[in-house]
């Protein structure tokens, strides 16, 4: 296959690790600290998490060895959606292991958990890693999203680690696999295996991170990438002057990639889900003052703009919330009615004879198309799959006849040509970023640290990250920790806290603080594409995001 000349030059490019992981093996000391708790769930943690729950603190420090040295069979798989990196943390995984002994094999198991389910895998050898080193995609074993929960699923997994001799296993995923992961290890240890489970945490959405975990891997990449595409888009609406660009944004849930790009480019209208929510703004309510922006850029003659959506946003827009939930529960409790309907008039017809009055006449309302997007299948939470759904093209529409109605009226002049965007799976795959390649790598040898340290139940952790990567702190923090529990189908579950946007906190301030402006005033930025070879200010930097949240 052929290489592209970056890709080779990429081949080249040594991540950086924290001082304390790039020594001798030897050299690094594990140390504990156990903080005080103060989860409000922590009796019932207790109960569920009996052997994970209450463990300590680790971090790496440099002196004399703690970790194990023998040869160790580990087992990696990728969970869920793509994000750049994925291939390094493997390959810091690996050359952590045949750093410490030679001997070591890492099996990566192939299409994401259901490889551990079904032993599929291949071995992970000096070779193949070198093709991927530095690399976008999840390609080298390929990903799933097979949730790992039942107990026959727990069972099946342990049979694959003795099968194999695995000494511990390595989870790279979200929120939900890295739930699986803490309940993986709390079973293994219920059953006496001694498999340990450390998780990484993983996700463009960036919506894995906590008091702990400072940012998600692929996070970076994503956001500059996207970035990168809107202020071309800036700079064409900016020189014809004639479009106004919808843009969605990947982010299944939380805003963190939209806020961050807009933080990054400047434009004129940005929504924030969290935001939408916590000002209860009806759909009507978002358009009117969209409508208000785009009615006052035409009076300075600047028909043109750019607004970003994020894609979870339907889920957050309280009337079309409870729409969601409601077809959302209507689909399963009708399953067989369900699924004998020949077509979308059938099932429309079946869901509105169950929807609540208010949610009916929102159904009868929408856009047909969008009403179809609600109703296809769902995801393995039972949820809607708001990639799928085109929130932009469902705004656009009720824009164009408010605008109408507004020109009717004598309050909008101008001229509006509007042209919807997505872009998400753009960003996914992208080569990872000097950033996420060092976090990444770090990550995963981080990972074989904690393994030979004899840890189960951890989360790689880097901390310390707005500074150079040298001084990154590296260590691990029980999963069990950064759990609560959460009603999931009708049970009280254990569960990682998907962190969506802190309209309290200094990022969504700062974009608050500028939108005003951005809104009738062109103020767009164009932050080009992402530099691997340069100077550090444009290299290295970290997400704007994580450099607010430090300050
Ligand atoms: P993860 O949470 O698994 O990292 O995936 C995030 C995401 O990229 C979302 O932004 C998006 O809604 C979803 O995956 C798309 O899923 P799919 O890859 O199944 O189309």
């Amino acid at each position: 296959m052929e290489t592209s000349q970056l890709q080779k030059l990429r081949y080249e490019y040594n991540p950086k690790l924290p001082e304390v992981l790039s020594g001798p093996v030897d050299g690094i000391k594990a140390e504990f600290n156990t903080p005080p708790y103060s989860n409000a769930d922590e009796s019932e943690l207790r109960s569920i998490l009996k052997f994970t729950f209450g463990k300590p603190i680790v971090s790496f420090g440099k002196g004399d060895g703690t970790l194990e040295r023998k040869a160790l069979n580990v087992g990696v798989i990728l969970s869920g959606g793509q994000a750049p990196g994925g291939h390094n943390v493997i390959a810091g995984l690996f050359d952590g292991l045949k750093k410490s002994n030679p001997s070591s094999r890492l099996l990566g198991f192939t299409g994401g958990p259901a490889g551990l389910i079904n032993n599929t895998f291949i071995e992970i050898t000096a070779k193949l890693i070198d093709e991927y080193r530095n690399t976008g995609g999840f390609d080298i074993i390929g990903s799933g999203r097979t949730k790992i929960e039942t107990p026959e699923q727990f069972a099946a997994c342990m049979e694959t680690a003795k099968n194999n001799n695995l000494n511990a296993v390595v989870v790279i995923g979200g929120d939900d696999s890295n739930t699986n992961a803490a309940v993986m290890a709390e079973y293994f240890l219920e059953k006496n295996s001694p498999v340990q489970v450390i998780g990484c945490p993983k996700t463009i959405d960036g919506d894995l991170k906590n008091e702990y975990i400072e940012i998600s891997f692929g996070f970076d990449t994503a956001v500059k990438t996207y970035s990168e595409l809107i202020g071309n888009i800036m700079r064409d609406a900016n020189s014809a002057k004639k479009y106004w660009h919808f843009i969605k944004l990947m982010g299944r849930a939380a805003s963190h990639i939209a806020l961050e790009t807009a933080l990054q480019t400047h434009p004129n209208i940005c929504l924030i889900s969290e935001e939408v929510e916590a000002e209860q703004m009806s759909l009507n309510g978002i358009v009117n003052e969209i409508s208000a922006a785009i009615a006052k850029r035409a009076e300075n003659h600047e028909d043109f703009g750019v607004v970003l959506i994020p894609e979870g946003l339907v889920e957050f827009v309280p009337e079309m919330k409870m729409l969601i939930s409601e077809i959302n529960d209507i689909i399963p409790a009708c399953k067989d009615e369900f699924a004998l309907c020949e077509g979308f008039v059938q099932q429309k017809n079946l869901i509105e004879r169950n929807l609540s009055s208010g949610s009916l006449s929102l159904f009868k309302n929408i856009p047909v198309e969008i009403a179809k997007q609600l109703l296809l299948d769902r995801d393995s939470h039972g949820n809607v799959q708001v990639s799928r759904i085109e929130t932009e093209k469902l705004l656009v529409g009720m824009i164009e006849n408010k605008l109408a109605r507004m020109k009717a009226e004598g309050a909008y002049k101008g001229k509006f040509l509007p042209l919807g965007h997505f872009f998400g799976y753009e960003g996914r795959a992208a080569a990872p970023s000097n950033f996420d390649a060092d976090y990444c790598y770090s990550l995963g040898f981080n990972a074989f640290a904690l393994i030979a340290a004899g840890l189960t139940g951890y989360i790689s952790c880097l901390r310390n990250l707005t500074a150079p990567a040298a001084q990154w702190k590296a260590g691990g923090i029980p999963l069990a920790m950064m759990m609560n529990i959460e009603k999931r189908h009708g049970c009280q579950k254990p569960v990682i806290k998907k962190a969506l946007v802190d309209i309290n906190g200094k990022p969504f301030k700062t974009f608050a603080a500028a939108r005003a402006e951005w809104a009738t005033k062109t103020s767009f930025v164009y932050p080009g594409a992402i530099q691997y070879f340069g100077p550090d200010e444009i290299c290295n930097a970290p997400p704007i995001t994580l450099r607010l949240e430090h300050e």
